[in-house]
Order: structure tokens, then C-alpha cells, then sequence
């Protein structure tokens, strides 16, 4: 068993999650937030036997887009000035940054 650990942008979540329930998924969402934008984001959580990753894969990549998106500059004052920027650059986000990692034990009790 794997559990695929999907974070997506907002906008393709609701599309993301019909298609894999659709197709008989079992899925948990997540309203995360991007450490780098500071913008939510969406993160799924997906347990399937090995199998069917492939297809899970797939329909992560069919519902996902990239886009463009301008970073705001973020002042220092009471941050940490590493993270500084001084004027707003773009940045392309997604479609879908994924982990696929062995599930040792799986219970439900
Ligand atoms: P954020 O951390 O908000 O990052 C949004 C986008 O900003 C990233 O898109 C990337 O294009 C850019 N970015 C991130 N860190 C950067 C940096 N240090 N310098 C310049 N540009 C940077 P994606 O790579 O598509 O990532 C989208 C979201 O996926 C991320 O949102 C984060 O929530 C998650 N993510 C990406 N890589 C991850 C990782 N290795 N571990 C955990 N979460 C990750």
C-alpha cells in the first residue's frame, strides 16, 4: 500500500476530488498553506494499493494546471530579512507537487 501525497492549488481541488472519488479513491483534503507564497494551497491525502497509483498519478496530472503568479514584496520589519524580496517577481506554481511513500501499517479500527 502507498499513501500519494498530493499539494495542488485551490483552484483544481474541486475537479481533483470528484474525478478520484469518481474513480473509487478514498481520499482526505487538506487546506494547507505554501511556505513560500504564504497562500493556502491544497493537500490531498490518497491511500491506495500500489496498483492503482498509476491511475491515481494520472488523474492528478489530468486535473492540474501550472500558473503564473506574482510575488508580492514582503517587508522585513519583524520577519527574518533573509526572506526579503524587494520588488514582485512571478513565480509558476504546480500543477501538482506529489510524494509517494510505503504505508507500513494500515489500521481502522
Ligand atoms: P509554496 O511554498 O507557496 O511555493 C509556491 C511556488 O513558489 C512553488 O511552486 C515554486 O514555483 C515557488 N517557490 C517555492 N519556494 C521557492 C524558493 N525558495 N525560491 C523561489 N521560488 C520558490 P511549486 O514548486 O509548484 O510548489 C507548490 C506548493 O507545493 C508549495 O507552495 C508548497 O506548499 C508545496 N511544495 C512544493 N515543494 C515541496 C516540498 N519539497 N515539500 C513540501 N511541500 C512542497
Amino acid at each position: 500500500m502507498k499513501l500519494i501525497i498530493a499539494v495542488v492549488q485551490d483552484q483544481d481541488s474541486h475537479h481533483l476530488l470528484s474525478s478520484l472519488t469518481e474513480h473509487n479513491f478514498r481520499v482526505t483534503k487538506l487546506a494547507t498553506t505554501g511556505g513560500f507564497l504564504r497562500s493556502g494551497n491544497t493537500t490531498f491525502m490518497i491511500g491506495t494499493e500500489d496498483i492503482r497509483v498509476d491511475k491515481a498519478l494520472e488523474l492528478i496530472k489530468e486535473n492540474c494546471e501550472s500558473r503564473e503568479q506574482m510575488v508580492a514584496p514582503v517587508s522585513p520589519m519583524g520577519g527574518n530579512a533573509d526572506s526579503y524580496v524587494p520588488y514582485p517577481i512571478e513565480v509558476e506554481v504546480g500543477g501538482a507537487t506529489v510524494f509517494v511513500v510505503p504505508v507500513e501499517h494500515f489500521h481502522q479500527f
